[in-house]
C-alpha cells in the first residue's frame, strides 16, 4: 500500500486530492497546523465524507523540525506541498507571512525531504500567478514569469527550489503550474464561490447586493477535482518535471457572473455593485493556459466545464444557505 503525505490537507485542494489517493487504495496522511477554532478543523474532509480516513498529523509549515519528525514517523511515498497563504488579495496586507509560509515554507519541506526521505517523490503547488504581467498571451511551460503579488513572489521562489532541489541533489520532485480551480469546497474569500453564494443568497432573499472588485479580469477556471488527478499523474512519471494544468479557455468575472446567477433566474447586472475595496494594487488581467503538455505526457486533460462547475457550485451553495435558515 503506497502512503502519501498532503500539506494542505484541510483545504479545498487537499481534500480532494485525499478523496481520489484513498480511492486509489493509498494511505492518506495530511499536516494539521494547530488552530483554536477546532470545530471548523476537517469540514471540508467531512464535507467529502473522509474525515475518519485521513490520518492527521500535527505541525507546520514554518517548523522545519516538525516537518522532519512528520517525514521520520510516516516515511511517505509521495509528499504533496499544498499547503500555502493562498489568498493573492491578502497577500499585500500580509507580505512576510506569505513569504514565510508560501515561501520558505516550501524550502522547509523541500528540506526534510533531502534530509529525511530522498527517495520521496515531491509535488510542489505552482500557481498561474507566477506568469502575472503576461509575457506570451498564452502562458506554458516556456512562459517567462512575471509575479504582480506577494503571492505570486513567495511561489515564483517555491518553484525555483523545486527545481533546483531536483536539478541540485537529483529529487523527484515536481512542479505543478495549475491555473485557477475551484469547486464547492472553494474559500468563500475566492470570487467564483463569492458570487455561486452571493447569488444563492439572492435568490433566497438574505441579501439584494453583491460587492464585487474587478469584474474585466480573465481566468482559466477548472475544476479542483479534474485538477488533482493531473497532481497525481505527475508524481506517477519516471521523471520529475513541470507541467501546467488548465482547461485552455479564458473567461471574464463578469461572464462567470452570468452564468451562476442565469442559473437561478437572475440577472447578474441588477445585484453586482462595484466597490473600490475589492480591487488589488496590481492586478493579473488575464490568464490562458496551454495544457499541451499535460495531455501528451500524461494524458490528462480538464473534463468538467465553467457552466457545470459554476452551476454545481450554484446548487451546493443553495442548499447550504437553505439548511442555514433552517
Ligand atoms: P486553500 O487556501 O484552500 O488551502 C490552503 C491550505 O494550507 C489549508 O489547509 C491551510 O490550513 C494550509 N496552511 C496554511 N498555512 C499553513 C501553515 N503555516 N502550515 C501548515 N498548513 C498551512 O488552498 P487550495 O486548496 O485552493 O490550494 C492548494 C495549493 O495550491 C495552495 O498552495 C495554493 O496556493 C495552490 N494553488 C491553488 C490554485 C487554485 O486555484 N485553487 C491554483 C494554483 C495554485 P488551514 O485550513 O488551517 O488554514
Ligand atoms: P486569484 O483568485 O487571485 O486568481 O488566485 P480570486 O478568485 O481571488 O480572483 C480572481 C479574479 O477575480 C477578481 N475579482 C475578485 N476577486 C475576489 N477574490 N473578490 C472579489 O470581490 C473580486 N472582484 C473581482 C480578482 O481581482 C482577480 O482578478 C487564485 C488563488 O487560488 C491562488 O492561490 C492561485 O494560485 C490562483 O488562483 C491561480
Amino acid at each position: 500500500m503506497k502512503r502519501a503525505l498532503i500539506t494542505g490537507v484541510t483545504g479545498q485542494d487537499g481534500a480532494y486530492l485525499s478523496q481520489f489517493l484513498l480511492h486509489k487504495g493509498y494511505e492518506v496522511y495530511g499536516l494539521l497546523r494547530r488552530s483554536a477554532a477546532s470545530d471548523v478543523i476537517g469540514a471540508k474532509l467531512r464535507w467529502l465524507g473522509i474525515q475518519n480516513d485521513v490520518r492527521l498529523v500535527d505541525g507546520n509549515l514554518t517548523d522545519l523540525s516538525s516537518l522532519i519528525r512528520i517525514l521520520r514517523e510516516v516515511k511517505p511515498d509521495e509528499i504533496y506541498n499544498l499547503a500555502a497563504q493562498s489568498f493573492v488579495k491578502s497577500s499585500w496586507n500580509q507580505p512576510l507571512l506569505t513569504g514565510t509560509v508560501t515561501g520558505i515554507g516550501a524550502a522547509n519541506v523541500l528540506e526534510a525531504v533531502r534530509l529525511d526521505a530522498p527517495q520521496a517523490r515531491f509535488y510542489q503547488a505552482s500557481s498561474s500567478e507566477m506568469y502575472g504581467l503576461v509575457r506570451e498571451p498564452v502562458q506554458s511551460e516556456t512562459t517567462p514569469f512575471y509575479p504582480r503579488s506577494p503571492y505570486a513572489v513567495a511561489k515564483l521562489y517555491a518553484h525555483w527550489m523545486t527545481v533546483n532541489y531536483r536539478e541540485s541533489f537529483g529529487l523527484h520532485a515536481t512542479s505543478g503550474i495549475l491555473f485557477n480551480h475551484e469547486s464547492p469546497l472553494r474559500g468563500i474569500e475566492f470570487v467564483t464561490r463569492k458570487v455561486t453564494d452571493g447569488a444563492a443568497r439572492i435568490k433566497l432573499g438574505l441579501q439584494r447586493e453583491l460587492g464585487l472588485g474587478n469584474i474585466d479580469a480573465r481566468r482559466d477556471w477548472g475544476h479542483a477535482r479534474d485538477y488533482v488527478e493531473a497532481m497525481w499523474l505527475m508524481l506517477q512519471q519516471d521523471k520529475p518535471d513541470d507541467y501546467v494544468i488548465a482547461t485552455g479557455r479564458t473567461t471574464t468575472v463578469r461572464d462567470m457572473c452570468r452564468i451562476a446567477f442565469e442559473h437561478v433566474g437572475l440577472k447578474a447586472d441588477d445585484h453586482i455593485v462595484i466597490k473600490p475595496e475589492f480591487f488589488r494594487p496590481a492586478e493579473v488581467d488575464i490568464l490562458q493556459g496551454n495544457p499541451a503538455k499535460a495531455k501528451a505526457m500524461l494524458g490528462w486533460q480538464a473534463r468538467t466545464t465553467l457552466e457545470e462547475m459554476i452551476h454545481e457550485m450554484v446548487d451546493a451553495d443553495l442548499a447550504r444557505v437553505r439548511r442555514e435558515m433552517n
